[in-house]
């Protein structure tokens, strides 16, 4: 098993739900974690948590990811003691609405692509060409089971994930000849702040999402992504995609009543 202590991870979206999950599972592991997200306050909170319980060293950055500027500016100044990133998680991202396409909110849109898809990109534009130069380095990309299945409504964010796995997949084609390997990881239903997100704050409706199954957690996602980017360098997950037991397809669900 590949040893963490004192690799570099990167997490993008730190600062809640499976990020902050993998934020945790590779403290433990003793990595160096740089944790980035919007919500400073939650960013401060975790790595405080994270040194409390396992001396973990971490770098936060406050960061639109949608910021392209801002994206290229702070990776291509991080302190040189951070600049040598080990593993990308490129896990930022969200859900808006779920509109027919037909009557959607184009804000949404928007939001989506710009998070998932493109800032996703600018991330990657900015750290991936270190890891060459340096040529070790794994990027693990957040897709989704809406990447692989399209869902009434779902539309545009089903299309972002769609994009992920397709940008994945050229990554790692793009990269053969390389030590870097490329993982994306494909969840069903998680419990996270994901359907807050989804339905701007309306905590009944998301709680609903939930109602009378069992959903994987951050931290099932977590263990997942810490077994790839733990592998020998010779094995790389290429793709995962994992649901809840109560999970068959994007829709097809079995609700306990
Ligand atoms: P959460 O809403 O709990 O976490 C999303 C994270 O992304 C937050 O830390 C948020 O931080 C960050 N984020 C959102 N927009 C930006 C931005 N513009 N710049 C920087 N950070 C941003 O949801 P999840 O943990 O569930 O979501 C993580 C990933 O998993 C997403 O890509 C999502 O699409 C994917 N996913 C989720 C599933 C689920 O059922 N929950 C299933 C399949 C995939 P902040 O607001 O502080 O910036
Ligand atoms: C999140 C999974 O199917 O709820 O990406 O949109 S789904």
């Amino acid at each position: 098993m590949m040893n963490l202590k004192d690799k570099i991870v990167l997490i993008t979206g730190a600062s809640s739900g499976i990020g902050a999950a993998c934020a945790e599972i590779f403290a433990e592991a003793g990595a160096k974690l740089i944790l980035v997200a919007r919500r400073q306050d939650r960013l401060e909170e975790i790595g405080r948590e994270l040194k409390e319980k396992y001396s973990c060293q971490s770098h936060l950055i406050r960061l639109d990811v949608r910021d392209r500027d801002q994206v290229a500016a702070t990776f291509a100044s991080l302190p040189p003691e951070w600049c040598a990133v080990d593993v990308l998680i490129n896990n930022a991202g969200l859900s808006r609405g779920l509109d027919k396409l037909y009557q959607g909110n184009i804000d949404d849109w928007e939001e989506m692509i710009d998070t998932n898809v493109k800032g996703l990109l600018y991330v990657t534009r900015s750290l991936v060409p270190g890891m060459v130069a340096r040529d070790r380095g794994h990027i693990v990309n957040i897709g989704s089971i809406a990447g692989h299945q399209t869902y009434p409504g779902g539309n545009v964010y089903c299309g972002s994930k769609a994009a992920v796995r397709s940008i994945s997949e050229g990554l790692k084609q793009d990269l053969l000849g390389t030590a870097i390997r490329v993982t994306s990881i494909d969840p069903g239903m998680v419990e996270t702040e994901f359907s807050q997100v989804r339905f701007h704050g309306d905590s009944d409706r998301a709680q609903q999402v939930y109602q009378n199954l069992t959903p994987l957690t951050a931290y099932d996602i977590a263990e997942v992504i810490f077994f790839c980017v733990t592998r020998p360098a010779h094995v790389n997950i290429s793709e995962m995609l994992l649901v809840p037991t109560d999970q068959a397809t994007a829709t097809l669900v079995h609700r306990r009543t």
